[in-house]
């Protein structure tokens, strides 16, 4: 077994039995290409589970993301279908290491998203408010960049709430942004730290899946990155993230 499958697997098993692992960085840093292999090789084990990928994700877009986490350039991970929570659905919470979450926008892509020479923005079809529950395989959830994006951005679970055609959901560049846990406000933030407009995402994922052998297609979801630092999901209680005039999306954790 290579070191870049032999890394996946740790990975993969941190995963699947919720149990942190050491920083690969701890040992010796990967570097990027590096990285993204342990990526793919990590995404191959789950599709040969039967998991299909239905879309990808960024991370570090917002400046209060990086500034939490410590780390400076935007992200690429893979989404699986697996990771999918349906809108209101049960998140258990004893499945994570130590799970966060944070509000995000969501899109949904259409065939221009091929095209390299349309407007990434008119790839979009429809927007949604999103959530995304982040756990880091990684011990006390510290990584460097190569680590975080060897395991897949740290992706866990994802809800998507209910989708807007773009035609009607108007410019995204600066709405409220609202992360309640069983209606208290834990953290409010606005689009705009997204990119500084979250339609930017499209541009750089197309550029990060492109650089690093990801593929982002037709019918593809994409979460565009947290809106706000991420907040411990709670033991158990209702989740939910709100955008100014888009809508809102929740879980419950039990
Ligand atoms: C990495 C994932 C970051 C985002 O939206 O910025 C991310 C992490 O913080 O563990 O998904």
């Amino acid at each position: 077994m290579s070191a870049v499958d032999r890394l996946a697997a740790v990975l993969d098993d941190a995963q699947v039995g919720a149990g942190a692992v050491e920083q690969p960085s701890s040992d010796s840093p990967l570097d990027l290409a590096t990285a993204y292999a342990v990526q793919h090789a990590l995404i191959a084990r789950r599709t040969a589970r039967g998991e299909r990928v239905i879309g990808l994700k960024l991370g570090f877009t917002s400046r209060e993301k990086a500034r939490q986490m410590g780390v400076h350039d935007v992200i690429i991970g893979t989404l699986t279908d697996a990771m999918r929570v349906e809108e209101g659905g049960r998140v258990p919470a004893g499945r994570g290491i130590h799970p966060r979450v944070e509000p995000e926008v969501a899109f949904l892509l259409g065939p221009s998203i091929g095209d390299p020479d349309a407007d990434p923005a008119t790839a979009i079809v429809a927007v949604a408010p999103a959530l995304e529950v982040i756990d880091s395989r990684y011990r006390d959830f510290r990584f460097d960049l190569g680590d975080v994006i060897a395991d897949n951005t740290s992706a866990s679970s994802f809800a998507i709430g209910p989708w807007r055609a773009a035609s009607d959901a108007g410019p995204l560049e600066n709405r409220a942004v609202a992360l309640e846990i069983d209606g208290r406000m834990v953290s409010t933030g606005s689009t705009a730290a997204i990119l500084g407009d979250p339609v930017r995402a499209v541009a750089t994922a197309r550029r990060l899946a492109r650089a690093h052998g990801l593929v982002l297609e037709a019918g593809s979801v994409l979460l565009a990155g947290a809106a706000t630092a991420a907040v411990p999901l709670p033991a158990r209680g209702t989740v939910s993230a709100t955008i100014h005039a888009l809508g809102r999306v929740a879980i419950d954790v039990d």
